[in-house]
């Protein structure tokens, strides 16, 4: 699979992306990341990307010229394998559901919004979809693009490595990430600072483990994540 990521920040990628599980699948050819500068399509001394909001108000947007052009260089012959995708705080939910189906294209094209918001024409008439990370205020579409890379990335056939792990993990009752959370786990000491490991997960009896991780991940589900548990939440 190949992601491509257009942004004002192509440096801001150097990190985050060059580590772990995704670094592991880039070597081993099983994904690709192509970060692309949106200055590379602008044709003014200053490589502008900006423009002041019709109607007034504070800040600045990003342009549609530019968000435009480089979409239509990177990707010149969009099927429905190649999607494109801009990251903003006005997008729908980004979840487990959502980068599974990603997970099937071949590639995806994430714009990075930055400044005060993007011209609304590129996400009337430019992208397959607009995609928020969660209710909070990101200064750009960077941190978001790099969430969903290394969330996509490890659900690619090989990645991990350990096809299991996918399976088991908290979020993954049937990859819709509906389920309950994660179990409390513990490893030695079995006593530190005079807390104590459940004394069960000591037992050896593994009919009572099963039971009482599951107990307590219902548990730990309804004080942290209620909604999970009242579902509806398609
Ligand atoms: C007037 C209100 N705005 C600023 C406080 C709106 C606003 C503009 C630009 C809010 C955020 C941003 C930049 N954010 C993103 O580009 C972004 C984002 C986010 O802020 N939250 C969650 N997901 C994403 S994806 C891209």
């Amino acid at each position: 699979m190949i992601f491509h990521i257009l942004t004002i920040f192509p440096e801001f990628f150097r990190g985050p992306l060059e580590h772990g599980v995704v670094a592991k699948a880039r070597e081993s050819g099983v994904l690709d990341i192509r970060v692309h500068n949106l200055r590379d399509w602008t044709y003014d001394r200053h490589k502008t990307v900006d423009d002041r909001p019709f109607g007034g108000g504070e800040g600045m947007l990003l342009k549609p010229e530019p968000v435009f052009e480089g979409v239509e260089a990177i990707l010149p012959h969009r099927g429905a394998a190649a999607q494109v995708v801009l990251l903003s705080a006005q997008g729908r939910l980004f979840d487990q559901g959502l980068a599974r189906s990603w997970s099937g294209l071949s590639e995806l094209l994430l714009i990075c919004g930055r400044y005060e918001g993007v011209d609304e024409r590129v996400s009337e008439h430019l992208v397959d979809d607009e995609v928020s990370i969660g209710d909070f205020v990101l200064s750009g579409g960077e941190l978001a693009a790099a969430v969903m890379v290394d969330v996509v990335a490890r659900l690619l056939p090989g990645v991990l490595g350990n096809e299991a792990s996918r399976v088991w993990e908290s979020f993954s009752a049937e990859g819709h990430g509906r389920g309950l959370l994660d179990c409390p786990q513990y490893t030695r000491p079995a006593e530190f600072r005079g807390w104590k490991v459940p004394e069960v997960l000591l037992s050896g009896h593994h009919g009572e483990i099963r039971k009482w991780r599951r107990q307590a991940a219902e548990e730990k589900t309804a004080r942290m994540r209620p909604d999970l548990l009242r579902g509806g939440n398609e």
